[in-house]
């Protein structure tokens, strides 16, 4: 985040998903969010309702299948291709193509994800068994980087929440903390000290355990690419992308506020909290509107942004009584 970003090329046209492909997805979705309203979802596979989108036919990750979810935006997703080629990563470099370039070679299994703290339960987690912990679901989410761009990506995933009910949290647990993976051997990033490595995420109690808070093992129909943050990482969507911490491997539950990696970077630019505000610029970026990835052309369309990137009716009452302009 400390380096310019370049703009992209137009995608081609052929590598949009066709409108009739959104506007019937948009109906299904429609559909299944108001069944569930009615409770007439009750006993229905919602997996009848729509397959998760699918990847490129080329691609030969494994496939995950999954619920679609009423929680998803009913928004056009970014295409696959800048999704998986435009990315932050930066274990394996600054620019926007370090990702895919780079960490085509990281070795995603076996994998364990440590969790340890302040927990009746601590135990250790292998990437076969947090595929299987609760059912997947296809969660279309809106996602901005402070950066001033955004996505639309459609996650494979399931609550946070599912874990940390594993895991039985004490009273003392106040925040929950995320270390990633920093591996020399593997990521030629960790020679750069522009971050303190392992990168360090964190969230408060209440907003991991929020509904909205998902953790992410795969997208677009497959199985997360190296690049988004395989095999599991966060996805907080009404946070700026830095709060979703990739390649997860060990989970800590805290009773202080943890120190983040881009807060010790800068502690005056990224705020523990972090919510997507457009009324609280960053000292050397507006927050008021993005650009959407994918669409930039030469109409150059910008967006305003949303508080809480959209997503306030069902995360604003977190904050009730803070100062947002205090605590960014
Ligand atoms: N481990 C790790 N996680 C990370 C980052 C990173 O550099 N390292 N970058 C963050 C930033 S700034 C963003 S915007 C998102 C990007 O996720 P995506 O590339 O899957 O869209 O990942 C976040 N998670
Ligand atoms: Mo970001």
């Amino acid at each position: 985040m400390l380096v310019r970003f370049t703009h992209r090329n137009d995608p081609l046209a052929s590598e949009i998903t066709p409108q009739a492909v959104y506007r019937g997805r948009r109906d299904i979705l429609k559909a299944a969010a108001l069944a569930a309203g009615s409770g007439a979802l009750a006993g229905l596979p919602s997996a009848a309702f729509a397959a998760p989108l699918a990847p490129p036919a080329s691609s030969t990750a494994p496939r995950l299948s999954a619920a679609a979810s009423p929680l998803s935006t009913a928004e056009p997703p970014t295409p696959y291709k800048d999704v998986t080629g435009y990315n932050n990563f930066y274990e394996f470099g600054t620019d926007k193509d370090d990702p895919a370039r780079y960490a085509k070679s990281l070795k995603t299994r076996p994998w364990t994800v440590v969790v340890e703290g302040e927990v009746a339960k601590p135990r250790m987690f292998g990437i076969d068994e947090l595929m299987k912990l609760a059912p997947l679901e296809e969660r279309i989410y809106r996602m901005r980087c402070v950066e001033g761009w955004s996505m639309v990506i459609p996650w494979i995933g399931y609550p946070l929440s599912a874990l940390i009910n594993q895991v039985q949290p004490t009273g003392n647990a106040k925040y929950i903390e995320f270390h990633t993976l920093a591996d020399p051997k593997q990521m030629p990033g960790l020679s750069s000290s522009v971050l303190a490595w392992p990168y360090v995420e964190g969230l408060r109690m209440d907003e991991a355990m929020h509904p909205l808070a998902l953790l992410a093992l795969g997208l677009y129909g497959e199985v997360l690419p190296n690049q988004n943050g395989a095999p599991v990482r966060m996805v907080v969507p009404w946070k700026y992308g830095f709060k979703s911490g990739k390649s997860i491997v060990k989970i800590r539950f805290v009773e202080k506020q943890p120190v983040t990696s881009w807060y010790r970077a800068a502690p005056h630019e990224y705020g523990f909290y972090s919510n997507v505000n457009p009324e609280v610029a960053h000292p050397r970026w507006s927050q008021a509107s993005e650009r959407r990835i994918g669409e930039d052309g030469f109409l150059q369309r910008k967006r305003p942004t949303l508080m809480f990137n959209g997503y306030a009716d069902q995360v604003a009452s977190l904050y009730a009584g803070m100062d947002l302009r205090k605590n960014f």
